[in-house]
């Protein structure tokens, strides 16, 4: 009796372990992909920074409102915006009270970006809507 219930386990215990290395070998391509997927999402180029603390007064002295705040860039090529601070914030054009309507990113959340190309040449000034003190431009050369 003993002498069949051996090879029996054997077997089973084999058809196991190959089921085993087959799911696990499944799981881990599905990892490396996920994984790969994510790094190729998180590449983001960041020209101007909202830095931390600039929802209160005095970012403005220095002209740290929007690092850096002023940006040159190539006609048609864009601009990307990166809030860091834990407030919100916009990137909207014009001046505090008089926004001239070409671009407005709305409140930009922590860590949220704003990408904006710009096809025209010219000198756009920009500031936030929440803080009259934040403001920076765009030149397009
Ligand atoms: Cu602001």
């Amino acid at each position: 009796m003993i002498k069949k219930i051996i090879p029996l386990v054997i077997v089973l215990g084999v058809s196991i372990l190959i089921i085993g290395i087959y799911l696990s070998s499944l799981n881990f391509e599905e990892t490396d992909s996920e994984e790969i997927n994510s790094q190729v999402e998180e590449i983001i180029i960041v020209d101007v920074v909202m830095p931390i603390k600039v929802s209160r007064p005095g970012c403005d002295i220095e002209d740290i409102c929007y690092i850096p705040s002023t940006v040159i860039v190539e006609k048609g090529k864009s601009v990307t915006w990166l809030n860091e601070d834990s407030s919100f914030h916009s990137v909207t054009s014009g001046f505090y009270g008089e926004p001239s309507g070409i671009f407005d990113s709305g409140y930009l959340d922590p860590y949220q970006y704003y990408t904006l190309s710009f096809d025209e040449y010219g000198t756009y000034d920009y500031f936030c809507t929440l803080h009259p003190w934040m403001k920076a431009q765009v030149i397009v050369k």
